[in-house]
C-alpha cells in the first residue's frame, strides 16, 4: 500500500474539552482511514504509484474526482492532526509571527480573518493559512477536500495550518455551533509545528 494512515501524535482524548474523544476516534479511525484506503485504490495500477501526495496534488487533474477527494482528504487530515496539540494555543513567535503581522496587521487580525474564512465556508471544507515562496503568508478557504496545493484552489502556496469545518469534525460536541468549534481550535493550535512548517516551506 502506497499511503498509510498516520498515528495520531497524541491520545484520542488529549484535546478534550476542545475536541472530544469520540469525534477524534471516528474522524481519524473512520474518515481519515477511508480517505487513505480510497486514495490507495485510486492510484493503484496508475503511473502515480510511488509519487508523493504533494506531487500528486500539485499535478492533479481536477476532473479526477476519486483522486481529488481522497488525495485531498488524505493530505488535509495528515496536516490537521499535526497542527494540533494538547500543549497548543497561545500565539506564534519569531519569523512566523512577523509574517502573520505583515499579512493581517496583528495576531488578532489573523485570528479574525482565519475564523471568518472558516465560518463563512458554506457547507463542507477547510480554512487555511498558507505560505508563498519568499515567506508571505495568506488566509483562504476551500470546498470539500480541495486544498491550495491543487491547481487553482484557494490562495495557492503551501498549507501550514488547516482547519476542517466539515460537520463530521465538530457535530457530536458542537452540533450547529461552528463558531464555537473554531474558537476552541485556537486553544489547541500547535504553533511550534506551524512555525516549523513555515520555515521549511517559505
Ligand atoms: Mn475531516
Amino acid at each position: 500500500m502506497a499511503f498509510n494512515l498516520p498515528e495520531l501524535p497524541y491520545a484520542h482524548d488529549a484535546l478534550e474539552p476542545h475536541i472530544d474523544t469520540r469525534t477524534m476516534e471516528i474522524h481519524h479511525g473512520k474518515h481519515h482511514n477511508g480517505y487513505t484506503n480510497n486514495l490507495n485504490n485510486a492510484v493503484a495500477g496508475t503511473d502515480l504509484e510511488g509519487s508523493s501526495i504533494e506531487d500528486i496534488l500539485a499535478g492533479l487533474d481536477m476532473s479526477n474526482g476519486a483522486l481529488r477527494n481522497n488525495g485531498g482528504g488524505y493530505y488535509n487530515h495528515c496536516l490537521f492532526w499535526e497542527v494540533m496539540s494538547p500543549d497548543g494555543g497561545g500565539e506564534p513567535s519569531g519569523e512566523l509571527a512577523e509574517a502573520i503581522t505583515a499579512a493581517c496587521g496583528s495576531f488578532e487580525g489573523f485570528k479574525e480573518a482565519f475564523s471568518k474564512a472558516a465560518a463563512t465556508r458554506f457547507g463542507s471544507g477547510w480554512a487555511w493559512l498558507c505560505v508563498h515562496d519568499g515567506g508571505r503568508v495568506e488566509v483562504c478557504s476551500s470546498p470539500n477536500q480541495d486544498n491550495p496545493l491543487m491547481p487553482g484552489v484557494g490562495c495557492g502556496g503551501t498549507p501550514i495550518l488547516g482547519l476542517d469545518v466539515w460537520e463530521h469534525a465538530y457535530y457530536l460536541n458542537y452540533q450547529n455551533r461552528r463558531p464555537d468549534y473554531i474558537s476552541a481550535f485556537f486553544e489547541v493550535i500547535n504553533w511550534d509545528k506551524v512555525s516549523a512548517l513555515y520555515a521549511a516551506n517559505k
